[in-house]
């Protein structure tokens, strides 16, 4: 089952711009199933946990000072290839190099306001939906 999920966060600045419920319209109509939604806030404590994978990288303390700025929306979906065709869906990191009609694309603003995050992997797919979401929280 979890190989057929992904996870996925709106943005501050998606949230922010008003976007929840036109992504989350994208979302199911390109065929994805909510298993889990969670409107909650980052602090830069669990920010900081969450991108842990990145903390070498130069923008690591943009990053983690970006993503605890507002609220966000968590999720869990699942779909065949999800992880692959939801990261298809959301465009590329910089929505200026994204594809038309892509979430990224069409509300994000910058590479660091990019819209939304996909799980790169199986792997991390399985442990980004662990940490924000407990057993009985998903459906
Ligand atoms: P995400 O994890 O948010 O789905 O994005 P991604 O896989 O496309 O990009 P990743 O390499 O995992 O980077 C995580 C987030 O860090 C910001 N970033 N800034 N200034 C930069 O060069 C840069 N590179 C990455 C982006 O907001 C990216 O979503
Ligand atoms: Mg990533």
């Amino acid at each position: 089952m979890s190989t057929n999920r992904t996870f996925t966060m709106i943005k501050p600045d998606a949230v922010a711009n008003g976007h929840i419920g036109a992504i989350i319209n994208d979302i199911t109509t390109a065929g994805f199933k909510i298993v889990a939604l969670k409107y909650t806030k980052l602090t830069a404590e669990t920010a900081g946990q969450f991108y842990e994978v990145h903390k070498d990288r130069p923008f690591y303390a943009d990053l983690v000072s970006f993503m605890s700025s507002g609220p966000i929306v968590a999720a869990i979906l699942e779909k065949d290839n999800a992880v692959e065709d939801f990261r298809t869906l959301i465009g590329a990191t910089n929505p200026a190099q994204a594809a038309e009609g892509t979430i990224r694309q069409k509300y994000a603003k910058s590479i660091d306001a990019n819209a939304v995050h996909g799980s790169d992997s199986d792997e991390n797919a399985a442990a980004e939906g662990d940490f924000f979401f407990t057993a009985g929280e998903r459906f």
